[in-house]
């Protein structure tokens, strides 16, 4: 059995509040048309920081809302405020080959990185969630191909061990 990224996580979580730069009644529509629309993809790298920009202001306030960082090695960092409210709660490490190595996210923008992505040669390997804002990652899931669901872990009563697992086939080769 396969299971999607997508099909799996807890619907309610993304359900209730907008998905980065896209109303929650946008979002409802895609889906109804049948739409896969995952967080980890919304924000690709954008053709625009191909031109050494280094900061950008999004929303014309005078404020500049997201950063492009080099931190050398071939791989940059960009930083995004999605809210415009001064803190940071996006956060992309990527190479200069255009793949992902890292990602994370502040979904309830509470000022804490809540959802985090890791990246094996540009494919998302696993990631961690913080579904209950407290500061502890509850959730784990692990891929295949970047979208193939093998094997979930949770800690369902947010008391820091790991209570459930579920694996939907064996390891995938190399994991
Ligand atoms: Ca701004
Ligand atoms: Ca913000
Ligand atoms: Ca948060
Ligand atoms: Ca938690």
């Amino acid at each position: 059995m396969r299971v999607h990224l997508c099909a799996a996580l807890p619907a309610a979580r993304y359900g209730t509040q907008g998905l980065v730069g896209v109303s929650v009644k946008t979002y409802s529509k895609l889906a109804a048309f049948g739409v896969y629309f995952c967080l980890s993809l919304v924000l690709a790298v954008s053709p625009v920081w191909a031109a050494n920009l280094d900061e950008s202001d999004e929303n014309g306030d005078g404020k500049a809302d997201q950063w492009l960082e080099e931190l050398g090695d071939e791989r940059f960092k960009l930083t995004i405020d999605r809210d415009f409210d001064g803190t940071v709660d996006y956060s992309l490490i990527y190479r200069s080959n255009g793949y992902k190595e890292y990602e994370e996210l502040d979904f309830n923008f509470d000022g804490e990185m809540d959802d985090f992505y890791f990246y094996r040669s540009g494919v998302l390997d696993y990631r961690r969630v913080d579904t209950n804002y407290d500061g502890q990652i509850d959730l784990w899931v692990f891929l295949d191909e970047g979208v193939y669901i093998w094997k979930v872990e949770r800690d369902t009563d947010f008391d820091g061990e790991i209570d459930y697992k579920k694996e939907y086939g064996p390891p995938p080769p190399g994991k």
